[in-house]
């Protein structure tokens, strides 16, 4: 039997203040859409463990920023070991794809893959949130072409269509992430010096979720 292995990998979730990073990640860890959640100001993580086939484990651990989205960025802090990230605009309110180049110049400036992954831009992916809306007559579809070409611009993995509220596309999207975080981490698996992607966080305020059963 092959041996099991396991990961731990950093995301961070970025975008303007409203397009939806915490409703996203609530439905992707716990499965739940709550409209009255409050945020607090600081950062949350959420943990997430996902069986990767038979013998790979994923633990993501999905950060989130509570309250300081409104300075537009983040400090090298909050960036640091992290290997992949998701950032969210809200289809309905164009001026957040405004904010969505300035966060990924942020995510680009302040953090790379490890060493011994050679360096370069950690993979990020782009999500057209709230797209639940479109059928009330708020924002519309993405141009697919268009987008295709902002993301091969701007450095972009893919992009996805989403909506927390009724849990569209979130999981794919992810997927999408893990499998290229995970391409990387076998492209480089001769490399020593791996020890940079082993994350060594104060696991306290960690909310823990296997695959639907709390712990
Ligand atoms: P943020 O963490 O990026 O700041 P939130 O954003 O997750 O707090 O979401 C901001 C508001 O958008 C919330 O509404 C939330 O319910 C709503 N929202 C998030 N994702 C979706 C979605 O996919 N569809 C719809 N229709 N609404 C969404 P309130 O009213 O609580 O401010
Ligand atoms: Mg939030």
């Amino acid at each position: 039997m092959a041996e099991m292995r396991e990961y731990l990998y950093k995301i961070l979730v970025v975008g303007d203040l409203g397009t939806g990073k915490t409703s996203i990640i609530r439905r992707y860890v716990h499965n739940i859409f709550s409209s009255n959640y409050k945020s607090t100001i600081g950062v949350d993580f959420a943990l997430k463990v996902i069986q990767w086939g038979p013998d790979i484990i994923v633990r993501l651990q999905l950060w989130d920023i509570a309250g300081q989205e409104r300075f537009g960025n983040m400090t090298r802090v909050y960036y640091k070991e992290a290997l992949g990230a998701i950032v969210v605009y809200d289809i309905t309110r164009p001026q957040t794809f405004e904010g969505v180049t300035k966060w990924k110049k942020d995510i680009d400036t302040k953090v790379a893959l490890p060493e011994a992954w050679g360096g370069g831009q950690i993979p990020v992916i782009l999500l057209a949130n709230k797209t639940d809306l479109i059928a009330d007559g708020h924002g519309q579809h993405a141009n697919p072409t268009e987008l295709d070409q902002f993301c091969k611009e701007n450095g972009f993995l893919q992009w996805f269509e989403t909506s927390a509220k009724d849990n569209n596309n979130i999981e794919e999207a992810t997927r999408h992430l893990i499998s290229s975080i995970l391409k990387l981490e076998e492209e480089n698996a001769d490399n020593v010096a791996n020890e940079d992607d082993t994350l060594h966080l104060n696991t306290n305020n960690q909310q823990q979720q296997h695959n639907g059963g709390c712990c």
